[in-house]
């Protein structure tokens, strides 16, 4: 078993509850469950602006499925949620499963990057991810998330505030 942290995300349609969906289906997947989930977050857009605010979470789970397979499988489970192949890189989306962490792994291939190549310049990542691993240490840049999000909080253009069951 192999705990991870995966970063999940909405911006078209019931956002909040799209998410839900999602950790559902993440915790029936095979060979995996979630362990923990983070508080949620209505989330400013960041690098393609034109779009609608984000509802953010993040999961930690326990998987036997390797790198490779879990995003297989991620990518399937957006699929089946509705999320049709982007049209925009990082445009709009039903739903959008990322990993972030897996383990102390590190690796960087055509398909996927751990840890997200991202992550740390990103509060709708840290931000969620503090609520349930904020001692968790990045293994590249050798600093816990905690520290990561302190960098970065206060810059312009990552809003991020509390989500409210209601907000849209
Ligand atoms: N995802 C993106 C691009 N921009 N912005 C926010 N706030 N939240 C996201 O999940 C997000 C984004 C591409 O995956
Ligand atoms: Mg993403
Ligand atoms: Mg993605």
């Amino acid at each position: 078993m192999t705990t991870a942290y995966l970063s999940i995300g909405s911006n078209l349609g019931d956002k909040y509850a799209n998410c839900l969906k999602g950790v559902d289906k993440v915790d029936a997947l095979d060979q995996t469950r979630v362990a923990a989930v983070s508080k949620f977050y209505r989330t400013e857009p960041v690098d393609f602006l034109d779009q609608a605010w984000f509802v953010n979470g993040a999961l930690k789970i326990e998987t036997k499925l390797e790198p490779l397979e879990l995003i297989h499988r991620l990518k399937e489970t957006e699929r089946i949620l509705g999320q049709m192949d982007k049209e925009v890189r990082f445009g709009p989306r039903i739903i959008d499963l990322d990993i972030i962490l897996y383990g102390n792994t590190v690796m960087d291939t055509e398909v996927l990057t751990i840890p997200h190549p991202r992550m740390h310049q990103r509060c709708f990542v840290l931000k969620p991810l503090c609520d349930i691993g904020a001692d968790m240490v990045h293994p590249v840049l050798g600093e816990t998330m905690e520290q990561l999000l302190k960098r970065i909080e206060n810059d312009h253009g990552q809003e991020v505030m509390a989500y409210n069951k209601g907000d849209q």
